[in-house]
């Protein structure tokens, strides 16, 4: 009997599988994050064993280390000191958690390019669901390589990629793609795939279990399958349910995307009420600047932008603008909220205390609009110049309107403009 059979015969609810078939699912892994980016970074070290984490004699543990230290049986979260031990001549680096963030960051925003089904599974670590995209691509695999090709060339590491059509067989095509390799599960050849591997190579299983499991002469997936359901249960109660599935390549966990925020909004309250409208301005571009960082850190386009102004008297008035096509960038969500605020200002006699700037009923990823030409000028602009930003921080790129609130606020070239509302200086 195939291994196919046995399962689809034991499956409870067997269209639940018809359901998944069909299923694109890529794993994406960046090789030896930390230390791939410090050999970037420092190119000298290309080639010499590379230890992150700390320095030889201080304690606390390696965060990573390249391949070549790995020959050496250096490891992630092995003691500093028996990394030194063992490699006498490594280099060794304590590391900037930022710095690795934000190629985080930029590998993630390629990553959304492709699909809206992206989930984080760790900081270098994703999982991309293209099943939804289909017309999109030509083919999945081909779709795959795309994307590993794109993420080398724009952030100069190298990564592993994985496609099957489920997370678990993804994750262990990657695994078997490492170092900088690509491999694809086909359909249909799921069993000859996990017979060899090493039963050590499931998530589900553990150092203990290991231990017995080799007791029992199960070295390989393959073994794994001769042991019935229920012997599995007894030896690892429901982690034995999990590795049942696991070893016969069966998941249908979904790619888990994040929540999409209701609304994303920008406010601040005047030091004191202003009447001058090139200074609101100024407020209201700076706000939607901030707004629109947090929109793209998000990879989120906005249908609906909403200004509101709260008078010298209190009163809070607010004009919303509905959009066929949702935005991001900045300049363009700033045409629409200066639009509004204008309106709004143009029949007001009072001074304002407030203003803000709200974006909502928004989307991960920009359809593709019938109506309007689609040009990526802003939105590269927007790369550009968060790319400044990245390295100089907020406030070493700013419009000229923006810096006419020098005369108010102290201002820092890494936070920017530091308003009265505290939240406001995100
Ligand atoms: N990390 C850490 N502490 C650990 C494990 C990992 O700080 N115990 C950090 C450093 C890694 C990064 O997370 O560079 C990614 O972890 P991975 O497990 O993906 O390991 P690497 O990317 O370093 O290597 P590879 O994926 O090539 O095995
Ligand atoms: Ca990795």
């Amino acid at each position: 009997m195939t291994m196919k059979r046995r399962h689809f015969g034991e499956t409870a609810k067997p269209e639940s599988e018809g359901l998944m078939r069909g299923r694109c699912v890529v794993h994406i892994d960046i090789d030896a994050f930390f230390a791939a980016v410090e050999e970037l970074l420092n190119p000298a070290l290309k080639g010499k064993p590379v230890i992150v984490g700390g320095l030889p004699h201080e304690r606390g543990v390696a965060a990573t280390c390249n391949y070549e230290a790995r020959r050496y049986g250096i490891h992630a979260g092995m003691p500093l000191r028996q990394a030194y031990q063992l490699c006498p001549n490594g280099l060794f680096i304590r590391g900037n958690y930022q710095v690795y963030q934000a190629f985080s960051e930029k590998f993630f925003r390629i990553l959304y390019e492709y699909t809206p089904d992206v989930e984080a599974a760790s900081l270098d670590e994703a999982y991309l669901e293209l099943t939804r995209c289909r017309p999109l691509y030509a083919s999945f695999s081909e779709a795959a390589r795309r994307v590993k090709g794109r993420v080398e060339k724009e952030l100069g590491l190298k990564v592993s990629v994985g496609v099957g059509p489920n997370k678990i067989l993804a994750k262990l095509a990657t695994k078997r793609a490492k170092p900088a390799g690509f491999f694809e599960v086909e359909p249909g050849r799921e069993e000859d795939f996990l017979r060899d591997l090493g039963i050590e190579c499931l998530p589900g299983i553990g150092p203990k279990a290991q231990v017995i499991l080799r007791m029992l002469n199960i070295h390989k997936i393959g073994d794994l399958w001769g042991m019935p359901r229920s012997a599995l249960r007894s030896l690892f109660g429901l982690g034995g349910e999990e590795v049942y599935l696991q070893s016969r390549g069966i998941d249908s966990r979904p790619v888990f995307t994040r929540i999409v925020p209701k609304s994303v909004s920008r406010e601040t309250t005047f030091l004191e009420d202003i009447w001058d409208r090139r200074l609101l301005l100024a407020h209201l571009a700076y706000l939607c600047d901030r707004l629109t960082l947090g929109l793209r850190e998000e990879h989120l386009f906005a249908h609906v932008i909403e200004v509101k102004a709260r008078y010298s008297d209190f009163k809070t008035e607010v004009r919303r603008c509905l959009l066929l096509t949702p935005l991001q960038e900045m300049t363009a969500i700033y045409r629409v909220a200066e639009d509004l605020f204008l309106k709004l200002f143009s029949t007001s006699r009072l001074s304002l205390r407030l203003v803000g700037v709200r974006a909502s009923d928004l989307v991960r990823a920009r359809p593709l609009s019938l109506f309007e030409p689609y040009s990526d000028r802003e939105e590269r602009l927007a790369v550009a110049v968060d790319r400044v930003r990245e390295k100089y921080g907020f406030g070493s790129l700013l419009t000229v309107r923006e810096r006419m609130l020098d005369a108010i606020y102290e201002f820092e070239p890494r936070r920017g403009f530091v308003l009265k509302t505290a939240s406001l200086t995100r």
